[in-house]
């Protein structure tokens, strides 16, 4: 922790986002891991349509992409999946799992790529090499004892649709739909508002849309760091005069400025192309409030539209024809006083009515967001008042226009249309029990924050996860560590060495697996996977690396070797046949999903990908009234339940360009200008005097939950920041102990990761 605080360097980050300190990054990053990218030709094919899918973010690939269609952060990815270091048996001979759990994030994934099943012998805590056969059977044998309503078979959402589909199959034809998602902390919010209002799940805009927006709403999303290649869209917006409306408490620099890395006109000139035309620094939690304050100041010019009797501002015709619920809603903004939203939002009225005036005022409008709305109590909601603004003008539906959730991981959009969903409603069981010739269960699954309260109830017999690094994605890390060791099973398929390994149950297996970029050998020959991306398009992946190791099974093979060993025989369920030619897999989603899949081996390759039919982006609306529903927000509040006294400040987990969720690549966080240390709290300059922290000081956070349990992080450095006032933010997943498992969205259980009210306290002063 000391050494970490010493290490800190803070400079002012001045520069735009990509530009030259892009072109470095990726330099540095290459250098250090000795990836296999010194041949960079296999960068050229990241999201190329004979390429690979990029292991990084879900943004939409293009049909005809720019030449070097990738950006920092998808080479970084690259290159840390292709690295050329190797921790193999001989590695875990030296170290006890024990001292292992000493090693920060870095230093366990940076150890480089797993090669070899490994199970931990308790007699020496040491993880020991085992066979692919024996693990598979120990597991299986283990599973086949186990209360099968009670095993957790989790996924983050990297793997692809194929070994997707067969793990849903698995933990329905075991007995379960637990089958949590690392969405269920991420987009969970976007899934149920949007289902909700507007009948899909799913956003409705592609990526043609930015061509021919007027203007886009931009909501808690940090488009430099987290999906890098909007920035090229956003650019091309930008140029043709499109207004780029930002609500974000802190100023993000790719928010603020771009420089393309991949032009050299631009990158010799150190020109930038300014990206936000007006930056809102909402409250954390305050969205809801500020886009009543939107709406409200709509509603005030198409009043004074109709006293003039000009043309409204309002689309009637579209209300009346696509919408319910409307009356209600313009009471509500109506009755809705601007004290309220100015407390609540942290904005003034004046500049809500100025983003008002360009809304009322643009032909199509882009309502584009991410964790910043979704991570709260009132997620759900935040994200259906993005769909009420989107609806008083017609914004859904049409050209240029549309409903845009940014999601995270590659596939994890994918996952959930293949059925790793805990919710039964939202799996085709009766097509699988014809297809396979079973019982599917019937009953509602866990999801992560239920899964999380069976496991600290010591319910949870085994925890399966494909990928991941559950434990330390969670919240409530000391309460969820503790309760980890006592789960009689925990297994692993992993690609690298991190803490959800080192921290692990009684009996744990560690699952080496091939990535997606590496070159996939079975008995049909190379194989080829399947993703979605953020917008609803299917695309075909070949990976083109040699494999970390000749020992590495892919995660459909190891997926087939758990169920091979825990299921009764199904001769409906090919699991080998499946494993020697994913084509078929691909012809068995097909069957279980026509509409989407069919012809699916065929449509893979298409250029841009193949798009999954979306009602609502043809103003078909699978809603129970038939019509895109207005919702009435239950509340303005940011954070309900989490009060605390006037001496508490909000605090909101964020990213640095330096990880990848809880993959550190490095300390450094080049666009806030932090280097060497991710201990540290940023805090307005205010803040700072006011409680009479200088720069640098060491504070420990507790947690304001008032239920009764301490939750602290201490030796937190302080960064002056330009941030709201009474706001701080920190770095996921180093303030994870902060967050009560409590304390989640409402309806979607996704943890409220971004307003956790905190106590302040200089470190070393007494509680
Ligand atoms: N390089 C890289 N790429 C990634 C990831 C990564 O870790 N590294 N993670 C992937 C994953 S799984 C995901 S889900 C996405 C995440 O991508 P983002 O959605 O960008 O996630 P965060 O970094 O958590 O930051 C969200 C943004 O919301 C802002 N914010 C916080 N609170 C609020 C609020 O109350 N209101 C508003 N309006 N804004 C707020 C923060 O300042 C921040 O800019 O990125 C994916 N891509
Ligand atoms: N406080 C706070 N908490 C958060 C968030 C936040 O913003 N704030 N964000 C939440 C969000 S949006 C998400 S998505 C979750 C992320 O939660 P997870 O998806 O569970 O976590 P990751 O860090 O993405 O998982 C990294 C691990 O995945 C494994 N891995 C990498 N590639 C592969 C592969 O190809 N196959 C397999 N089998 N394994 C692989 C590696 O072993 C690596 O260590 O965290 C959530 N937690
Ligand atoms: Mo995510």
């Amino acid at each position: 922790m000391s050494k970490d605080a010493d290490n800190l360097r803070i400079k002012p980050a001045t520069m735009p986002a990509g530009g030259w300190g892009s072109v470095g990054e990726v330099a540095h990053i290459l250098f250090d891991q000795r990836a296999a990218l010194k041949d960079s030709a296999l960068l050229l094919k990241q999201n190329k349509t004979d390429g690979y899918a990029c292991v990084s973010c879900a943004w939409a690939k293009p049909a005809n992409p720019h030449p070097f269609e990738f950006c920092e952060s998808g080479a970084k990815a690259t290159a840390w999946e292709t690295t050329s270091k190797r921790i193999g048996a001989d590695f875990f001979e030296r170290h006890t799992v024990t001292e292992l759990e000493a090693w920060s994030d870095h230093e366990l994934e940076g150890q480089g790529r797993l090669t070899t099943p490994l199970r931990w012998d308790a007699a020496s805590d040491k993880y020991r090499a085992v066979s692919w056969e024996t693990a598979f059977a120990e597991i299986g044998a283990q599973l086949k004892a186990a209360a099968r309503d009670k095993v957790v078979f989790y996924s983050s959402g990297r793997a692809s649709l194929e070994t997707s589909y067969m793990y849903g199959l698995l933990a329905r034809m075991y007995g379960n739909n637990n089958l949590p998602d690392s969405s269920n902390m991420c987009h969970e919010s976007t899934s149920v508002a949007l289902q909700k209002t507007i009948g899909d799940g799913v956003g409705t805009v592609v990526l043609d849309d930015f061509a021919q927006t007027d203007c886009i709403f931009f909501f808690g999303q940090n488009v430099g760091v987290n999906s890098p290649r909007m920035l090229h869209q956003l650019q091309e917006a930008r140029r043709r005069g499109v207004q780029i409306i930002t609500f974000n408490p802190l100023r993000e620099r790719g928010l603020v400025s771009f420089t393309n890395p991949q032009s050299p006109a631009e990158m010799l000139s150190g020109s930038e192309t300014a990206i936000s035309t007006q930056y809102h620094q909402v409250k954390p939690g305050g969205d809801t409030a500020a886009i009543m304050g939107l709406c409200k100041a709509v509603f005030a010019l198409d009043d004074a539209a109709l006293a003039e009797g000009e043309q409204r501002v309002l689309d009637m015709s579209f209300l009346t024809e696509h919408t319910h619920g409307f009356a209600d809603f313009e009471a509500a903004v109506r009755a809705c006083g601007w004290d309220a939203i100015e407390a609540e939002s942290g904005l003034k009225r004046v500049a809500l009515e100025r983003a008002a005036a360009v809304y009322a005022g643009a032909g199509a409008v882009l309502g584009v967001y991410g964790m910043g709305l979704t991570q709260h109590r009132n997620g759900v909601q935040n994200v259906a008042m993005i769909v009420n603004l989107l609806l008083l003008r017609g914004n859904i539906g049409k050209p240029g226009a549309g409903v845009c959730p940014v999601r995270g991981h590659s596939n994890v959009q994918g996952q959930r249309t293949v059925g790793i969903t805990e919710k039964p409603e939202l799996a085709p069981l009766d097509k699988l029990k014809e297809q396979y010739g079973f019982e599917p269960p019937r009953d509602k699954g866990m999801n992560t924050v239920e899964a999380c309260e069976a496991i600290l109830a010591r319910q949870v017999p085994a925890f399966i996860a494909l990928g991941g690094n559950f434990l330390r994605a969670v919240p409530e890390t000391v309460l969820m560590e503790a309760a980890w060791r006592e789960i009689p099973l925990t297994v692993q398929i992993a690609t690298k060495l991190n803490r959800n390994h080192v921290i692990h149950g009684k009996a744990s297996y560690i699952l080496p697996c091939l990535g997606r970029i590496e070159i996939d050998r079975q008995r049909g020959g190379e194989q080829s996977v399947t993703i979605e991306d953020s917008t609803a398009c299917i695309h075909g992946s070949r990976g083109m690396a040699e494999p970390a190791a000749h020992t590495l099974l892919s995660e459909p093979a190891i997926v087939a070797g758990i169920a091979q060993a825990t299921l009764d025989a199904n001769p409906r369920a090919d699991w080998q046949g499946w494993v020697d030619d994913y084509g078929r897999i691909r012809e068995a989603i097909a069957e279980t999903y026509p509409d989407i899949f069919h012809d699916f081996n065929a449509r893979m390759w298409t250029p841009g990908g193949f798009r999954k039919p979306v009602g609502a982006a043809h103003r078909v609306w699978k809603t129970e009234s038939g019509k895109a529903e207005f919702t009435v927000p239950e509340e303005l509040q940011g954070n309900p339940d989490l009060k605390g006294g006037p001496a508490t400040m909000r605090l909101f987990t964020v990213r640095s360009d330096g990880q990848f969720n809880t993959t550190i690549y490095s300390h450094d966080d080049r666009f806030r200008g932090v280097y060497g240390s991710r201990r540290v709290v940023f805090m307005h300059r205010a803040d700072m005097a006011e409680r009479g922290f200088a720069q640098g000081e060491l504070v420990t956070l507790r947690g304001a939950g008032g239920d009764g349990v301490a939750r602290e992080v201490g030796g937190l450095a302080v960064v002056p920041y330009d941030i709201p006032q009474g706001t701080i933010a920190g770095y996921f997943p180093e303030c994870n102990p902060l967050i009560p498992l409590w304390h989640h969205a409402k309806e979607s259980k996704v943890p409220a990761a971004k307003a956790i009210d905190v106590l302040v306290e200089r470190s070393g002063s007494a509680a």
